[in-house]
């Protein structure tokens, strides 16, 4: 067995949800922050059989998607304002983590 944890954006995470259901894939939703951005994403935990992991990966590829968005750096490093042009990063699609699984119970 598998966990996976896959940071996906926000809009992505409704659509993922429903394909997971449809998919008889279980999952845990987790809402999260990236340390860089600082806003809202979305974390799923998901224990999965060894056979089925490539399977759930492209569920979660089909259904995230790349974005733009701009971050102004605002804040010097001594904490005083600065003027400066905000900074275009790509966000996603998901970044994902597979992770062994030692033990698996469900009471
Ligand atoms: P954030 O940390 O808010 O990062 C959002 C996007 O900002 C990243 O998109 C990347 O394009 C950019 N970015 C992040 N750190 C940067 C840096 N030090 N310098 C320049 N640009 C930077 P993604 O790579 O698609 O990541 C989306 C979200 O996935 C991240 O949100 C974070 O929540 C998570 N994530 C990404 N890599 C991770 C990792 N190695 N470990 C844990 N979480 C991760």
């Amino acid at each position: 067995m598998k966990l996976i944890l896959a940071v996906v954006q926000d809009k992505d995470a409704a659509a993922l949800s429903k394909k997971f259901i449809e998919n008889d894939v279980r999952a845990t939703k987790l809402a999260t922050s990236g340390g860089f951005l600082k806003a809202g994403n979305t974390t799923f935990i998901i224990g999965i059989e060894d056979d089925r992991v490539s399977d759930v990966m492209e569920i979660i590829k089909e259904s995230s998607h790349t974005r733009e968005q701009y971050v102004s750096p605002s804040i010097s490093s001594r904490g005083s304002a600065m003027m400066s042009e905000p900074v275009k990063v790509t966000v996603g699609g998901a970044t994902v983590f597979v992770l062994p699984v030692e033990e698996f119970k469900h009471f």
